[in-house]
């Protein structure tokens, strides 16, 4: 399907409105239902078409996105028009589990709606550029039949037919956003305790943490080898780097909370009898393996 089809998007919040938004001015005709209805006003004005009910949005378009707080929110919309969407498709965007979005996806399978599951890797202004990413698994004729419609959205990346794996790697790179951002948090409270302003230490650690991304790829080799033998940056020298961390943060008056778990993690390896072996190898304390 590569014209400009119908599409229904459910959930006009920060993130629904700039989606449909963007499919309305690619040409396509949207229809949009939002449980504040007034949420819908700017959108009419600019060419949308508001249902009155969630039954008459989702007979509006084959292709019905779903952006909502949570997959509970989705489910409380959509089981009740079960019958309405049989036979066409919904894009799940709303943020879930692996395990909600498979569970959906079964849900969909039974009413013979085909289901899409996706990861939105963007914020509502990236919406539609080329910084934004949209993870997508589940029915692949279904995403490959309005992958046209979704790439106005930006750059699509399939994951395979589990449901559950757009939302597995959404969450995974989330995680490392996350912790990335509380690292810098970490830091920028020690050196405020010098008077040094956040704004000051951001130019630093920027350049910082982007030369340390390219050692991702050797920690990559380490973990997918399983082999963590190395004669530089050990765990017994990072376990005495995160010591010193510590021990300087609560002398600076800085919580340790955000750096300990790291010295934890250390320590557990060099009791296990690891020291030698590279840091990376605490992803061993953590990790599960698939059965
Ligand atoms: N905003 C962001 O930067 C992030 C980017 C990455 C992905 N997340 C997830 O995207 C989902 C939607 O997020 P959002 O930013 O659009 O969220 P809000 O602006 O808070 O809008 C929420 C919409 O959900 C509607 N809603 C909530 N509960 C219900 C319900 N029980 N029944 C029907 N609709 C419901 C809400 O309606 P209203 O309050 O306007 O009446 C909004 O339309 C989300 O999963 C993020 O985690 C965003």
């Amino acid at each position: 399907m590569t014209d400009r089809h119908p599409v229904t998007v459910v959930g006009l919040g920060a993130m629904g409105r700039e989606i449909a938004r963007v499919l309305l001015e690619a040409g396509h005709p949207a229809t949009v239902w939002n449980r504040t209805p007034s949420r819908a006003d700017d959108l009419v004005a600019e060419g949308a078409t508001r249902a009155d009910t969630v039954a008459q949005a989702v007979t509006s378009s084959p292709l019905v996105m779903v952006c909502v707080l949570d997959y509970a929110a989705t489910r409380e919309l959509l089981e009740p028009v079960a019958a309405e969407l049989a036979g066409r498709t919904v894009v799940q965007l709303t943020t879930g589990t692996p395990r909600q979005a498979r569970e959906l996806a079964a849900w969909a399978a039974e009413c013979g709606i085909d289901y899409v599951d996706s990861g939105m890797m963007a914020t509502p202004p990236m919406i539609g550029s080329e910084t934004s990413q949209f993870l997508y698994s589940g029915d692949e004729a279904a995403f490959q039949r309005y992958r046209p419609a979704l790439e106005l959205l930006g750059t699509s990346r399939w994951f395979g037919a589990d449901a559950g794996l757009a939302s597995l790697y959404d969450l995974a790179l989330l995680s490392g956003m996350y912790t990335m951002f509380a690292g810098f948090l970490h830091g920028a409270a020690m050196v405020g305790t010098a008077g040094v302003s956040a704004a000051e230490f951001a130019a630093s650690a920027g350049e910082w943490l982007r030369a340390m991304t390219a050692s991702l790829p050797y920690a990559a080799a380490f973990v997918d080898s399983g082999d963590y033998t190395t004669d530089v940056q050990s765990v017994e020298f990072n376990k005495a780097a995160l010591d010193v961390i510590v021990q300087a943060s609560v002398d600076q008056g800085v919580a340790p909370d955000l750096v300990a778990p790291i010295q934890e993690l250390l320590a557990r390896q060099l009791a296990e009898g690891h020291g030698e072996e590279s840091f990376d190898r605490i992803i061993e304390s953590i990790r599960s393996r698939p059965a």
